[in-house]
């Protein structure tokens, strides 16, 4: 267990993705056993692959180079061009990932609401388009747990199964975008095999909550992956010897996972506390993983400046891009390993400083 509890120069809350990989990822890619794995002999990487593959509860695992090479595999390994995709209206997938859909896959979205990520499973039947000539045919649902726009909201294991159900039914693959799927399933009680039951693929990030430096892996059928390992080639995501990189990756699997539940604990004490001060909206009971949004309004400082006060007490923090035309201004905030119980009470005491009136 790799909790690092300096108190650090900076306290780095901008995202999980700022960690650095601990002594023991450092070791593991020193020794990694190595070969090419294009030519499918990396044994490094196929361990972590099976490994993967297993926590989903899925037959095969193909390792990508990030969260983004794995959703883009995946929506391109499943749809083909001209079809349309049914996916949550602030999804990492739509707004994130530099229009790739459309650029590489050449799909239309069809964003539909939802209560914190989880879609109304009527409403995702429903923009089922019907056979008809001017329609696009609908190639794809996705959904996205955690939801990192959402605030970390973990989508109940219930909504799942029911979108998943729809998808089993009307014969349309379902593509779970999990990169946090570990925060999710342990703030549920719930194993991520159980969360992700009966989806086509599911995409998660070792170099977030994990600690990694680099890397992601999608799950799905041998024959899928078979397939999704093609589109990587395409996508110039074939590597060599990447076992140096998929070494830490195991090292996350096997002691990154249990760790989460207490950045979890961190995001709700800084929650509570944030609750508390002028100008901030936020609903401490949201907070239900690693990531906190909260609304920010004050006549006397916007969200530029609640930044930079916080950088000048040693705490980087992030305004929450706008996605939606109109929304109000958004702060995210995010715990993760590298920032320690000691760095949550200073970063409180900087938010208490930075906005007491
Ligand atoms: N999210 C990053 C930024 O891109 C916003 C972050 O700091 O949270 N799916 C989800 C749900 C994600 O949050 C991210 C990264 C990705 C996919 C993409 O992963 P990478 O960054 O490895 O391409």
């Amino acid at each position: 267990m790799a909790q690092q509890t300096r108190p650090s120069a900076l306290v780095d809350l901008r995202s999980d993705t700022v960690t650095k990989p601990t002594p023991e990822m450092r070791d593991a890619m020193r020794d990694a056993e190595v070969g090419d794995d294009v030519m499918g002999e990396d044994p490094t990487v196929q361990q972590l692959e099976a490994m993967a593959a297993e926590r989903m509860g899925m037959e095969a695992g193909l390792f990508v180079a990030s969260g983004t090479m794995a959703n883009q595999v995946c929506v391109c390994t499943h749809t083909r061009r001209g079809q349309e995709m049914i996916i949550e209206e602030n999804a990492h997938i739509l707004h994130f990932e530099a229009g790739t859909i459309a650029a590489f896959a050449g799909v239309q979205p069809k964003p539909l609401p939802s209560v914190r990520g989880a879609m109304d499973p009527a409403d995702v039947e429903a923009a089922i388009r019907p056979d008809n000539e001017h329609f696009p045919r609908t190639g794809l649902i996705t959904v996205e747990n955690t939801h990192n726009m959402e605030g970390g909201a973990a989508v109940p294991k219930e909504n799942m199964a029911a979108v998943i159900d729809v998808g089993r039914r009307r014969g349309i693959p379902v593509h779970i975008d999990g990169a946090r799927i570990f925060n999710a399933a342990i703030a549920l009680g719930v194993s991520p095999g159980e969360l992700v039951a009966g989806a086509s693929s599911v995409a998660f990030c070792f170099s977030k909550g994990l600690g990694c430096p680099i890397g992601s892996v999608i799950t799905g059928s041998r024959e899928f992956i078979a397939e999704a390992r093609r589109v990587r080639k395409m996508f110039g995501g074939g590597m060599r010897q990447a076992g140096v990189i998929a070494a830490p990756a195991i090292v996350a699997l096997e002691s990154m996972v249990d760790r989460l539940g207490q950045d979890h604990e961190h995001a709700r004490i800084l929650a509570d506390a944030l609750a508390e001060l002028p100008g901030v909206t936020l609903d401490p009971a949201d907070v239900q993983t690693n990531i906190i949004i909260f609304e920010f309004e004050r006549d006397d400082m916007d969200a530029q400046q609640l930044v930079a006060g916080m950088r000048e007490r040693g705490v980087l923090i992030n305004p929450r891009p706008r996605i939606q035309p109109r929304e109000a201004e958004r702060i995210r905030v995010v715990t993760h390993s590298d920032v320690s119980r000691e760095d949550i009470d200073h970063a409180v005491a900087a938010f208490r400083a930075v906005l007491a009136l």
